[in-house]
């Protein structure tokens, strides 16, 4: 029988920590589970274990691994894409240095595991946009993409050099009905679903055509857990693993949110398109991704296609928020 582990979440009040958690609970009990953040969520959503964490706040850590006798972190804590363009300093501290935080802890043995999510970000814009491979070049463009490949290297040096046991992936956009994401480039997979059925139509940020890499909520928690649990010896890339759910753009997920809610029968929704800043990001980044180490090293397969991903956020949102339209 394996013991049950003892899980420290960073940033777990986030888009991706928030669902992780609740995976993690269901799968090991609530008592395994202790989700950290910088702020405290409102007291309805209060995990039964929680604790206030500034990833910076090494010396904190570090006492809350020891007494809680953690053995698998999961840091999440990051400052994303668009917001991090406002303060790159900032980003890069709590990016990199927050890392270091965790690695060095482990390093030191307060915790046997940890998983570092890193994001396609990492990529600009002169890689092969269609299929781009895991060892492309990194040239970011953006502060969080630099301070995620940096991350990447400090995590395959810290196993190289101590024999961390630290795994991570490459996200594309998350899309769930469970949480909001903030501050990301690609959050307007999210907003469209909420901003249609709150008032029928959305003005979306990026260009029509703006292909992107995407992963559905469900498989992005799956392929995390899947990850974590592979044997040792499965896991070959100790920098990242490319990490593909889907590809769209705004105008072809418009286009299936509009059939399948005909298909509701309710109101067509409108869509326009007005980009800001956030375009130009979203335009360094690849199309999609070559996830073939993922898919052969530890078994990863995607489940979500577009028609899946927009038939089950309308059906879990429409139960849950009115439906304005
Ligand atoms: C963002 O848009 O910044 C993130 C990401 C792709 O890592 N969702």
């Amino acid at each position: 029988m394996t013991a049950t582990p003892r899980i420290l979440i960073t940033g777990a009040n986030g888009q991706i920590g928030t669902v992780l958690a609740a995976a993690l609970r269901a799968a090991h009990g609530a008592d395994a589970v202790l989700c950290t953040d910088i702020v405290a969520p409102p007291p309805a959503a209060r995990p039964s274990r929680f604790a206030l964490l500034d990833v910076l706040d090494a010396v904190r850590l570090r006492a809350l691994l020891a007494e809680h006798r953690i053995d698998t972190v999961y840091h999440l804590s990051a400052v994303l894409s668009a917001r991090g363009e406002a303060d790159p300093r900032h980003t890069w501290d709590v990016n990199v240095t927050g890392l270091l935080n965790v690695l060095e802890a482990a390093r030191e043995g307060l915790a046997d595991k940890v998983f570092f999510p890193s994001t396609i970000a990492v990529f600009g814009s002169n890689v092969p946009p269609d299929g781009t491979p895991d060892d492309a070049v990194l040239n970011p463009g953006t502060v969080y993409g630099m301070s995620k490949a940096a991350g990447e290297n400090w995590c395959a040096y810290y196993h190289a050099r101590w024999g961390v046991d630290v795994r991570s992936l490459r996200y594309p956009g998350v899309v769930g009905h469970q949480s909001q994401p903030g501050g990301g480039t690609t959050d307007y997979a999210v907003e469209i679903f909420h901003q249609v059925l709150a008032s029928g139509s959305y003005e979306c940020f990026l260009a029509a055509d703006q292909t992107l890499p995407m992963i559905y909520m469900d498989d992005a928690i799956r392929a995390t857990l899947e990850i974590m649990a592979a044997p040792v010896a499965r896991i070959r890339r100790r920098t990242s693993y490319n990490l593909q759910g889907l590809s769209f753009s705004p105008a072809e997920i418009a286009a299936e949110i509009a059939a399948a809610m005909k298909r509701r029968g309710l109101a067509a929704p409108e869509f326009s398109y007005r980009p800001d800043f956030r375009q130009a990001i979203a335009a360094s980044w690849p199309h999609s991704l070559d996830d073939r180490n993922a898919r052969q090293d530890w078994g990863w397969q995607p489940r979500f296609g577009l028609r899946e991903l927009v038939t089950d956020m309308l059906e879990h949102l429409l139960a849950r928020i009115p439906c304005h339209i």
